[in-house]
């Protein structure tokens, strides 16, 4: 008997199991008509550039991003007053006068200015055809595969096609128009104060300034170059444009910089930068570029491939229907396109030397865009990294590390001018190109001194998950600063002699009408245990520090437990103001904290503490903004409830928090909705977060932990299979299932180390070597 071969087969073998090549279009986003609105062009990043591609069929628009392009420039956002009435707001908040203490944290303990920096656009670079002949069969895509956006049609008798993608080994945005004789003209459009000039005859030029904000002049110069070349046919340039004529290909490469080099030296040459770019580009043909460009983007996307399954007819309609269709639809597809394009979206937008992922990621078409498009540091920020280490893109966190570094310079002076602390550093909600630390926006959202602990928690977990020690002894004096902070201004509550942060808020959720200040709010407590224990483990693995950590770990005993409430609900406030407060709803779920992405209250673990977190969810409800549900969605995963995650999964994916383009809805657009949903798709299908019991650790000291295997799967996914997510302790799994059934599980160790692998009831100890692997089928 013989067994076809097909390519695709062969060509998936020859590639090993570290990386698995996509059927064709299950990959791919899709649409009939060019884009009407900017949630329904095509995001293109190499992480510092971003484009957003239109496919316009007269004049194609390309919304461009360079992610050093902010608002402003250096300043010092303390406030002189605060260090002062600091002791007066903790005496009010000790002596239960909460409104009071807001009031005068408003007064004297904000931001000034009170708000911080947007992040901004460049502008567009318009590509005008000539033409006016009827257009059939026009096709637009996204091939998250190859992270190249397709635009195609056919005008009269020519076929017109278009290439866009973002290159990582080239720095460049990467443009390629193919047709008959075509008839083009270059142009940028620019809200900044810029001008167009043309250099050589085939480069067209864009430069200016960043634009001012509260009374901080714009300090950036930036620069956007593209560079133009044809196949046949003529360039000729005229006031600020340049214009193709005849020939048959064009290729145009796009390079930007900015003069960010840190947020305190604006001293950068983005005309030299842009240059050398072009200079270095020019010299390789277009199938050149684009084949490095696909192989260094298809060296992280590839590591995972997931199959939920398939409904056919689902898969025969453009995306934009296929989302509008997704409520009455069962369309397993969607979420695995989902599922990958929300790992598309973290990767294109943070690499090794870009700008962390903002609010939007990197795409952003204006100068003040919601909420600035900064970076909110109380839930945002940390949910567009959830994906990063159990989605296999660990790299994608090296610019958070490098954003925590500039925190802890820049929070070092906040502790000192706002506290009075003389060691260590704080970050409050939100931060900014500027690394801004100060309490913003208002009390009730900004006075809340936890955000630099939380972001420093997540360089501990990619410790856990990756070994990697070098990372952690660059982690460690991070975290410890962070550490250092607390040591020397949490307060001793009354009644317990617990320590705690004040003031602060439970993020941005009122506990009486109009009054979010208050002391030591759950969540505060449960980053502070996070953080703390991180900073004793750490020092141990190092071998460092024993006096510190000991320090550390009385505080640690003295944070205030957990509190289950009258209503059976996790207490999210010291006292149990939870059934007054005003806004049940409320989107924020900031006290579950410790469930989810932390692992301080566990299923079966703490069983009580779980009742409580889920009664804390009913109350809460399960529609809110969409990154909101995509926390939801997490916990929901965590609480193993299969149709109850994945009722709210398909809340995410409808129309109403999904675009046309398949950007997350806050609305408006917010990209941590879309990575959020990432990390719960993987959380449905492997868990990692229980530590073994007796306690054991691996080779690099990090504590071991279980893995579960399917602990959330849905009905509507009976059959499917996942390859390459990664687990705690330097796992590699891939899964298969058939009729709701694991068929098998195969985990390949990178450090080598120990784990349990748990399959419903069933579960087996095992210890690999480095390189090692083991295969099992759930019994
Ligand atoms: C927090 C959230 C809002 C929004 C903003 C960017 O303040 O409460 O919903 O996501 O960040």
């Amino acid at each position: 008997m013989k067994f076809p071969v097909t390519p695709v087969l062969l060509f998936t073998a020859l590639l090993g199991c570290s990386s698995y090549a996509a059927a064709a279009d299950d990959l791919k986003l899709w649409y009939r008509r060019p884009a009407a609105q900017w949630v329904e062009a095509l995001p293109v990043g190499n992480g510092r550039l971003g484009a957003m591609v239109f496919g316009g069929i007269e004049q194609e628009r390309i919304q461009l991003n360079e992610d050093t392009l902010w608002a402003g420039g250096p300043y010092n956002p303390a406030n002189p007053e605060a260090a002062a009435a600091l002791p007066e707001i903790r005496r009010l908040l000790a002596a239960g006068d909460s409104q009071a203490a807001q009031t005068l944290v408003q007064q004297k303990f904000m931001a000034r200015p009170l708000t911080q920096s947007p992040y901004q656009t460049i502008g567009d670079l318009l590509i005008t055809m000539g033409g006016g002949d009827a257009v059939r069969s026009y096709r637009r895509e996204l091939d998250l595969d190859s992270g190249v956006a397709r635009t195609e049609f056919q005008l009269g008798n020519s076929r017109h096609a278009r290439e866009v993608f973002a290159s990582v080994p080239d720095q460049a945005i990467v443009i390629q128009i193919t047709g008959t004789r075509l008839a083009l003209t270059f142009a940028f459009q620019s809200q900044l104060r810029a001008a167009v000039r043309v250099e050589e005859g085939n480069t067209l030029i864009l430069s200016g300034i960043n634009g001012d904000i509260n009374g901080i002049p714009g300090a950036l110069k930036f620069e956007t170059r593209a560079h133009v070349r044809t196949t046949g046919g003529q360039i000729s340039a005229d006031a600020g444009q340049l214009h193709v004529t005849g020939a048959s290909a064009v290729t145009i490469v796009i390079a930007s910089a900015t003069s960010y080099r840190r947020y305190d030296d604006v001293t950068g040459d983005p005309t030299a930068l842009t240059m050398q770019t072009i200079a270095a580009a020019k010299e390789k043909s277009f199938p050149e570029l684009r084949e490095r460009a696909v192989a260094a983007h298809q060296q992280m996307f590839r590591r995972v491939a997931l199959d939920l399954g398939r409904n056919e007819a689902a898969e025969k309609i453009s995306t934009d229907e296929r989302v509008r269709q997704s409520p009455t639809t069962e369309d397993p597809g969607l979420a695995a396109l989902y599922f990958q394009y929300g790992r598309y979206l973290l990767l294109s937008s943070s690499r090794p030397g870009s700008q962390p992922a903002n609010l939007q990621g990197l795409w952003n078409d204006s100068l003040s865009p919601p909420w600035g498009s900064k970076y909110t540091i109380n839930i945002n920020t940390e949910m567009n990294y959830w994906p990063a280490e159990n989605t296999n893109l660990a790299e994608t966190a090296e610019p958070l590390m490098e954003l925590v570094d500039d925190l802890s310079k820049t929070g070092a002076r906040m502790a000192r001018e706002h506290y009075g602390a003389t060691r260590g550093w704080v970050a409050h909600h939100n931060t900014d190109l500027w690394r801004a630390t100060a309490p913003i926006d208002g009390a009730q959202y900004g006075m809340w001194p936890t955000g630099g602990a939380w972001l420093s928690v997540h360089l501990w977990q990619h410790f856990l998950y990756t070994g990697d020690r070098a990372w952690l002894a660059r982690s460690y004096p991070l975290m410890k600063g962070a550490a250092e902070f607390f040591l020397e201004t949490l307060v001793e509550e009354k009644s317990h002699g617990w320590l705690i942060t004040s003031p602060s808020v439970s993020p941005e959720n009122p506990h009486h009408r109009g009054v979010s200040v208050a002391q030591g709010p759950t969540m505060d407590n449960a980053i502070l245990r996070d953080l703390f224990d991180a900073c004793i483990a750490s020092a141990k693995i190092l071998g460092t520090d024993a006096e510190f950590a000991a320090k550390v770990r009385s505080a640690r005993d003295r944070l205030p437990p957990y509190q289950i409430g009258a209503q059976g609900q996790l207490q999210e406030w010291l006292e149990d103001w939870d059934a007054g407060a005003p806004e049940q709803r409320h989107r924020h779920v900031s006290h579950l904290y410790g469930f989810y992405p932390s692992n301080q209250i566990t299923l079966r673990g703490t069983p009580e503490l779980t009742a409580a977190v889920k009664k804390t969810l009913e109350t809460r409800g399960d529609i809110s903004t969409g990154w909101a549900i995509a926390w939801r969605l997490n916990l929901w995963a965590r609480l193993q409830d299969p149709e109850r995650t994945y009722t709210i999964l398909r809340a995410l994916l409808g129309p109403e928090r999904t675009y046309p383009n398949l950007f997350d809805a806050h609305p408006p657009f917010q990209i941590d909705g879309n990575m959020g949903g990432s990390a719960a798709i993987a959380e449905m299908l492997m868990q990692s977060h229980v530590p073994l019991q007796p306690e054991r650790t691996q080779p690099s000291g990090a504590p071991a932990f279980a893995i579960e295997l399917l602990p959330t799967l849905p009905k509507a996914w009976p059959t499917g299979s996942v390859k390459g997510l990664k687990a705690r302790g330097g796992f590699e799994i891939d899964l298969a299932w058939r009729d709701g059934r694991l068929t098998a599980a195969t985990l390949r160790s990178t450090n080598g180390g120990s784990t349990r692998l748990v399959y419903g009831d069933a579960s087996r100890e095992l210890t690999l070597e480095p390189g090692g692997s083991f295969t099992w089928d759930g019994r």
